[in-house]
């Protein structure tokens, strides 16, 4: 067996084939947002999900994606959604704003809907360091796959939690 990890979850591969799985995602910074979002696909694909289980939305910014995750909820029946953003940091206090309200509106989505909202918004100092959470420099991992993994992992979870089934021991 592999080492344990200290950063990171170990990822798990969960049989997914019975999600359906929302995924959303900003358009700022498009290059670093196309390879997360692959690296989400890769996961999900991984997992079993089918492509036709799969729906994919886009959004201007990150500020849009909590109201986004809101909406697609609502609308529809997923086990999971997943948003993904990339936020860099500029000269002003934008950053700050829309980091701080993203990551609040998100968790709020998810708690007040019980549906589990996947966290993939990068808040990065520098273009460099969006890119290695990407997979797109030497030695970077893509974060977009822990995303897509975590979304199977607590749909399911989700699925059997509401239902009153517990796993023994993990
Ligand atoms: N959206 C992002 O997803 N990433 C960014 O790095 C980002 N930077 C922004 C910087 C400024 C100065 C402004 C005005 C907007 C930025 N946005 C960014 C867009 C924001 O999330 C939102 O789409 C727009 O403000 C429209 O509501």
């Amino acid at each position: 067996m592999a080492d344990a990890s200290l950063k990171g979850a170990m990822p798990e591969t969960h049989d997914g084939r019975s999600l359906r799985i929302g995924v959303v995602h900003a358009r700022w910074n498009r290059a670093v947002i196309d390879k997360l979002v692959f690296g989400v696909r890769q996961a999900l694909h991984d997992c079993n999900v089918p492509n036709d289980n799969i729906v994919v939305q886009t959004v201007p910014g990150s500020w849009e994606l909590p109201g986004a995750a809101a909406e697609l909820i609502s609308g529809s029946d997923f086990d999971a959604i997943i948003a993904i953003g990339v936020l860099i940091k500029g000269e002003t206090m934008h950053f700050e704003y829309i980091a701080d309200a993203v990551s609040q509106g998100l968790m709020r989505v998810q708690v007040d809907k019980c549906i589990p909202v996947t966290f993939g918004v990068l808040t990065v100092l520098t273009e460099e360091q969006a890119m290695a959470r990407a997979g797109m420099s030497a030695g970077g991992h893509n974060h977009g796959e822990d995303w897509g993994f975590a979304a199977v992992e607590m749909g399911l979870k989700r699925k059997l939690w509401r239902t009153g089934q517990f796993a023994k021991r993990e």
